[in-house]
């Protein structure tokens, strides 16, 4: 009989993307929610048998009980064996204090189907006559230089049952986290522990880096659906098949919808404000989270013409946040204006000018020259 898995990590339901207007911000949030929704029932259709997510389902340890809440009224939904999570190093696991634990455990009291993993210990499943042996590694605390897997070694594995690690962490090698304060592990140490598979969360970039194969030992699930302009992949998780005892396939699937687009550009002509309005005419208004950072020089005809195209790429997309520093062009006739012929400032300007390979040159001066005369 094979066994599937989904696999996911880093949810971050309810972070609360503070640097957004609060329409952006309402649908961020939302969209955390409703990718897992997705991911759940592309879950289903695939008759997966566990739905595993490796830490960080929450944002914090103190994540708002109504999404909480609704949190789990998407995970019971699942109608494989178990959905199995893993507190992660930002919805950490420190006691039966722990005030996210505690009202999931209430919220999802009824729903046998969910299953909290905050024990170091190993959880058994019967799935149509095999057995699959989970080996969770629940985090203790937001940051640790012990890693989570050490007690592995001390247990009795079933050689006869398809054996998987859940940790979430830093893994050396795949990480930017050079000072090893997130529970780093490593390749070998991961392979030496002699499980069939590692399911992992924290990098928020997945791995393995192609999205169809049969050959990987450990994976990183990847955030769900991207938070920030630093996520390069459109959302991530896994669909994993195991056949007597080995993984068969993994398959990578991409439940997020949004995705962040920061353009930042330089403008000195009509070609670039045509330029401009392609890049942006290419996105979907609807699903693009657009960063415009624009700065340059424009004549004044050229002005007309970016103004009108910003406002309208501002009625375009749904969330749309701008940062522009585009000045008034220096051509002949603002230096005739504003220096004499012959003096110091018309000629340096003149020569700038002249210099097409520097363009922002004439402008600068242009401005250094203003504030000295200020004084
Ligand atoms: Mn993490």
């Amino acid at each position: 009989m094979p066994i599937r898995i989904v696999h996911t990590a880093d949810n971050h339901i309810g972070m609360p993307f503070r640097q957004h207007d609060d329409k952006t911000r309402e649908r961020l949030l939302e969209e955390r929610f409703t990718a897992l929704e997705r991911l759940i029932r592309e879950a289903n259709e695939n008759h997966a048998d566990f739905f595993v997510i490796s830490g960080d389902l929450f944002d914090s340890t103190r994540v708002k009980n109504v999404y909480i809440e609704r949190t789990v009224d998407v995970l019971r939904h699942f109608t494989g064996n178990s959905v199995l999570v893993l507190p992660g190093n930002h919805d950490f696991y420190s006691g039966e204090d722990t005030e996210v634990w505690k009202r999931f455990r209430k919220a999802s009291s009824e729903f046998s189907n969910i299953e909290l993993l905050v024990t170091p210990a190993t959880v058994s499943f019967d799935v149509g006559g095999e057995t699959v042996q989970f080996f969770p590694c629940p985090c203790p605390s937001k940051t640790g230089k012990e890693p989570v897997t050490g007690w592995i070694h001390s247990v009795d594995h079933n050689l006869a049952a398809l054996r998987v690690g859940i940790a979430h962490g830093n893994v050396e090698g795949l990480g930017l986290d050079a000072d090893d304060r997130y529970f780093t592990m490593t390749m070998p140490d991961l392979e030496a522990l002699g499980l069939t598979t590692w399911l992992l969360g924290h990098i928020h970039v997945p791995f393995p880096t192609t999205s169809l194969g049969c050959d990987s030992q450990l994976f990183m699930a990847g955030i769900h659906t991207p938070d920030s302009v630093r996520c390069r992949h459109i959302g991530s998780a896994w669909l994993l098949d195991f056949e007597e005892l080995r993984l068969k396939q993994y398959k990578q699937l991409h439940p997020g919808r949004l995705q962040f687009i920061r353009i930042e550009q330089n403008l000195h002509s009509g070609h670039d404000i045509s330029k401009l309005q392609q890049t942006c005419n290419a996105l979907d208004p609807d699903h693009v989270i657009l960063d415009l950072k624009l700065s340059g020089q424009l004549s004044s005809d050229e002005q007309i013409t970016f103004n009108q195209l910003v406002g309208e790429i501002e009625d375009a997309f749904q969330s749309c946040s701008l940062t522009v520093n585009v000045k008034r062009k220096i051509d002949e006739d603002i230096i005739g204006t504003h220096y004499p012929q012959g003096t110091l400032a018309e000629q340096l300007l003149s020569n700038l000018l002249a210099d097409k390979d520097h363009p922002n040159d004439v402008a600068l001066a242009h401005d250094l020259i203003k504030e000295i005369s200020k004084e």
